[in-house]
């Protein structure tokens, strides 16, 4: 199926007029992103999706005009992110949320990044986030960073690989582990994090779902909150993000790492997942996060079978058509050792296939082990993409 953009929209006019206003070039940007005029074509179409295209547009307030096999959709580009939306009472047909999600991902491309407390972290090219888990029990690398001098030496390789991020960890997630308390959790990850953002120079993300662990880590100059939970643990963790300005990784799981396992029942999970975090970001931005704060994830492997965990890559457009850049991490985790019977430690080149199964979908950010391995296999599905600052193309 193809969406062709047939009416020119201005979003450099309306970010420059809103940049003359004062208002910073990030914010100005993904407004007039969200704010410009387009008119698509949508060809070809049979009848259950020109229906269905209808009462999608009717309800987000778009025009839509149809023909044999073909519809024209008007509006802003904001109102078509509500169209390609998930709307599980009402689902679009799959073809036809992949094309508009596609399609929205690919505007957004120009005016991608991500606000965290200390900067605006470009997303035009895939951003690589490499896992420091100071854990003793981290299914992959329980152990290896537990001190402060292996975890630097760690994040330091993982720099020279090319990771754009580092995400510090102190509690293993994996199903059925058990919790350290909040202090040892704490104790665990603020030396780490001081450490790296003294001595390494990345943005260092800090993997928790404690508010507590968070603020102090932000206050050792961790600058986003990676929360599993997706804000839903803790009451408190939407009040630290959105006091620090910090960047927030909302993922999606059900239940915890302790349930989680028997709460994977889904009735569409492509679905499921999207909706319930479309809920799960709004109830952060209700309080008072700014929408360029927010990164999506799917939650790979948190309540999730490997058959979900596949269908989620390959249907990665609904995520992506909620508007915000999606991070995936899929890191040598099970469904991997599934599809290539690989152990766990044999499970780098299924990661990075994983990477660019959901890059070629519209995800921009990838949590693994292996940055090296990621980078490479991501450099050329930017090259593919024409976002390698080449331009694509020979
Ligand atoms: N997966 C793990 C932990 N944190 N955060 C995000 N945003 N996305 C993920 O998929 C994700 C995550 C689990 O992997 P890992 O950190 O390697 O293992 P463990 O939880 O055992 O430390």
């Amino acid at each position: 199926m193809r969406v062709t953009a047939l009416a020119g929209d201005v979003p450099a006019a309306l970010a420059s007029a809103l940049e003359a206003r004062g208002l910073d070039r990030v914010h100005a940007e993904a407004l007039a992103a969200g704010g410009a005029a387009v008119a698509l074509l949508v060809e070809p179409l049979d009848e259950p999706e020109t229906s269905a295209l209808m009462r999608g547009a009717a309800r987000a307030g778009l025009d839509c005009h149809t023909g044999d096999g073909w519809a024209l959709v008007a509006g802003t580009l904001a109102r078509l992110g509500g169209l390609a939306r998930p709307d599980p009472s009402a689902p679009l047909p799959d073809r036809l949320s992949l094309a508009l999600g596609r399609f929205l991902h690919e505007r957004q491309g120009e005016a991608l990044a991500w606000r965290t407390a200390r900067r605006a972290i470009p997303l035009e090219r895939s951003c690589v986030v490499g896992i420091l888990n100071v854990t003793p029990d981290s299914f992959s690398d329980g152990g290896r960073h537990l001190a402060p001098d292996d975890a630097l030496a760690g994040a330091r390789a993982m720099r020279a690989a090319g990771a754009a991020i580092l995400d510090v960890g102190g509690e293993s997630t994996r199903p059925g582990a058990a919790r350290p308390d909040e202090a040892e959790e704490r104790r665990r990850v603020v030396p780490v994090v001081r450490a790296l953002v003294a001595e390494v120079g990345l943005p260092v993300s800090v993997d928790t779902r404690r508010s507590a662990v968070a603020a102090a880590a932000l206050e050792a100059g961790a600058e986003i909150v990676n929360d599993v939970s997706g804000l839903t643990a803790d009451p408190r963790m939407a009040g630290v993000v959105r006091e620090a300005g910090a960047g927030v990784v909302i993922m999606h799981m059900r239940g915890d790492p302790q349930t989680m396992d028997a709460r994977a029942d889904y009735r569409d999970v492509a679905g499921d997942v999207a909706a319930e975090l479309a809920e799960r970001r709004d109830r952060a931005l209700a309080a008072g996060i700014a929408p360029e704060q927010v990164v999506l994830d799917p939650g790979l492997g948190f309540a999730k079978h490997p058959a979900h965990n596949l269908a989620l890559l390959d249907r990665l457009g609904g995520i992506v058509a909620l508007g915000h850049p999606v991070m995936v991490g899929p890191s040598r985790k099970r469904f991997l050792g599934a599809v290539t019977g690989k152990p766990v430690d044999g499970r780098d080149a299924a990661t990075a296939a994983a990477c660019v199964a959901a890059r070629m979908r519209g995800a921009r950010l990838f949590r693994v082990h292996d940055v090296a391995a990621a980078c490479e296999a991501l450099a050329v599905a930017d090259a593919v993409l024409g976002a390698d600052g080449e331009g694509g193309g020979a």
